[in-house]
């Protein structure tokens, strides 16, 4: 008897707090569903407000300088206002390219009028979904880099994207250092704005289709995934070679990329176990509209394999955090701009040996 009374005491109790526990439950839903309501609701105050403060604006323009009015009418409201749509309206899907016909850079110049000094470019109206930087590691491919100034500008205006072209040109004749490249563009272009995404492109590599476009996603994004040199397909699932995105944070999530690959081969690799070791998977579009074409060529002088690849991806999960954009050093050779480009020579130093 007395067993079970202290059984049902036991019981009673449990109960009780087992209740108290799904009131407390209930009482925070409610509390975190009202506030949300009313962080709705100051959010649609302050559009309002927002518009009303740019209405009166123009008001007090068209009664200061009635000769600007719709001018500035227009600037402002499309300036403050509207974000370019996504995807961009201007698209027209895929595209011829071929390099049998060399190109003329003035012509570029001539075919690319609304471009701003050092290969800038911001639509006029709307404002751009993103600030992206497109980074080109460089050595002697000038032929390469005309085709691609060619092709992408006009892909990327299509695009609708506040962008800026950094071509990366490694100074000397030391071993040539692909991803230390790739960070000294990361570096310089964000001494010069504040871009937020980042496309790391060879300078051979050319997209088939502009709905590719060249800008961030939610998870790094792996562009050229079917290039004509395997065959328009993915040669492997953890390819990250050729063309890739990352957004500021994604980049600076796994320190940016290794700056100890002299040679050919083996830091995309790495760059994609550092993103697989921060749980990080690779984003990519549609293998038709990923297609692109490579630019043939012969392998580079001072670019041969590197044979220490296959034990330095071995242990990239250990040297990550070592060797990275916290650890870049590098000196800036000479800054040259152009109408297409941004031009940065830079001096990696010595490879070890
Ligand atoms: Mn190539």
């Amino acid at each position: 008897m007395r067993d079970s009374n202290v059984n049902f005491n036991f019981l009673h109790r449990t109960c009780t707090l087992v209740v108290l526990l799904c009131f407390l439950h209930i009482s925070v839903t409610v509390v975190y569903y009202v506030r949300s309501l009313d962080l709705r609701r100051t959010f649609v105050q302050n559009q309002h407000s927002r518009q009303n403060q740019i209405k009166q604006k123009l008001v007090r323009q068209a009664t200061e300088e009635p000769k600007s009015i719709f001018f500035t009418n227009s600037t402002v409201i499309t300036k403050k206002l509207e974000k370019c749509p996504d995807p961009s309206p201007i698209l027209v899907g895929p595209l011829h390219i071929e390099f049998s016909t060399p190109v003329n850079l003035e012509q570029v110049i001539d075919q690319n009028p609304n471009l701003q000094d050092g290969g800038r470019y911001k639509p006029r109206g709307c404002i751009a979904q993103q600030k992206v930087a497109i980074i080109i590691p460089f050595r002697n491919r000038d032929e390469h880099l005309k085709f691609w100034l060619f092709y992408l500008h006009p892909i990327l205006q299509r695009q609708q994207l506040d962008y800026g072209v950094y071509v990366i040109n490694q100074y000397g004749d030391e071993t040539f250092n692909r991803a230390k490249l790739l960070n000294v563009g990361y570096a310089e272009a964000l001494k010069e704005y504040d871009f937020e995404c980042f496309v790391f492109s060879d300078v051979d590599l050319i997209p088939m289709d502009d709905r590719n476009t060249y800008k961030c996603f939610s998870q790094p994004r792996h562009l050229s995934v079917s290039m004509d040199k395997f065959g328009f397909r993915l040669p492997y699932n953890q390819y990250f070679g050729g063309v890739s995105s990352m957004s500021k944070e994604q980049f600076l999530k796994i320190n940016g990329f290794p700056n100890n690959y002299w040679g050919w081969g083996g830091e995309d690799d790495d760059i994609y176990n550092r993103l697989a070791s921060k749980g990080m998977s690779i984003s990519r579009p549609s293998g038709a509209i990923g297609k692109c074409r490579m630019i043939r060529h012969e392998r580079d002088k001072k670019n041969d394999p590197n044979p220490q690849r296959f034990d330095r991806i071995a242990h990239t999960r250990e040297t990550m955090h070592k060797d990275g954009i916290n650890s870049l050093s590098y000196k800036v050779v000479n800054v040259e701009k152009n109408q297409l480009f941004t031009k940065i020579t830079v001096n990696l130093g010595k490879a070890p040996r």
